[in-house]
Order: structure tokens, then C-alpha cells, then sequence
């Protein structure tokens, strides 16, 4: 066996692992406030094909320093970003949504600037779907339809 025919096998084997899994995860982003952000986020809907919850625990990446699963809190009025230490629970044949203002993959010390347009690698490990990798694009100019600070006075159309 060569070492091509080798490596070919374990990429095989790697992206044929999400599909054996019940967890599908649909649209992932990631941006950054500035080219010259240290800190990034991430975003997509996670949703659970399965009858029993699973809970994505932890994240990991060499896009960053150091990875927390975040949520939004208003505390008098302000938004401050809290560490979910128990995970994001992804109901049985239901969805969660990562989203900006609300739960999020926050990656502090990024290891190089996000450029719009290009991808990091993301491994999410989940209780029991197990580890999945995820290539996610870099999109710091997307504007999201489902961003609560900007909903306020905002017209139907
Ligand atoms: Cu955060």
C-alpha cells in the first residue's frame, strides 16, 4: 500500500463520519468585529435527527488560542457574553440555533486574522454523536435576519 493510497483511505473514512451521525449542522459562519480582532465567533444550526438529546460540549481548533461555548445575558439593560459551561443541548428531533446575540462558539487568540471568504476548522465534540469536524467560512459582513439588537424599529419587509 502506498502512502497516497493511505491517506486517501483516512480522508475517505473522516467525511464519511458525519453522515453516520444523527446531528446535522447546516450553515456555520464565523466572523470577527475587525480584521484586527483577536476574538471570533461562530454560528449555524445544529439539529438532532435522533430520539435522545445529544449536547455539543466542547469545541476545539487551531484557528484559535483558546474555545468557549458562549450565550448572550441582558444585565440592567446591557449585553454581556456568559461561558455555558454545560454545553448547548440539541433536542431529539429538534434544533439549536447558534446565533448572533444569543449562544455562540466564541475562539479568543486567534492564531491568524480572519479574511473574508476563507474557511477555519472547527472539531465539535458532542455527548453522543461523538467528535464532528467543520469547515466553516469566514463571513465578518454578513448581516443576520435574526440579529435581536437591530430588530428593534425595524419595518416588515
Ligand atoms: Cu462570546
Amino acid at each position: 500500500m502506498t502512502l497516497k493510497s493511505i491517506l486517501l483511505g483516512a480522508a475517505l473514512s473522516l467525511s464519511a463520519l458525519p453522515a453516520l451521525a444523527e446531528i446535522n449542522i447546516q450553515d456555520p459562519y464565523a466572523r470577527a468585529s475587525s480584521p484586527a480582532a483577536r476574538v471570533g465567533a461562530a454560528f449555524m444550526v445544529i439539529s438532532n435527527s435522533g430520539d435522545e438529546d445529544d449536547r455539543l460540549i466542547s469545541v476545539s481548533s487551531d484557528a484559535a488560542k483558546r474555545i468557549e461555548l458562549h450565550t448572550h445575558v441582558i444585565t440592567d439593560g446591557v449585553a454581556k457574553m456568559m461561558e455555558v459551561e454545560e454545553g448547548f443541548v440539541v433536542p431529539a428531533h429538534g434544533e439549536v440555533l447558534l446565533q448572533r446575540g444569543g449562544y455562540h462558539v466564541m475562539m479568543m487568540g486567534l492564531t491568524a486574522p480572519f479574511v473574508q471568504g476563507e474557511t477555519i476548522t472547527l472539531n465539535l465534540v458532542f455527548e453522543n454523536a461523538g467528535a464532528q469536524t467543520l469547515v466553516v467560512i469566514i463571513d465578518s459582513e454578513r448581516q443576520d435576519e435574526m440579529n435581536h439588537e437591530t430588530m428593534e424599529g425595524m419595518s416588515d419587509n
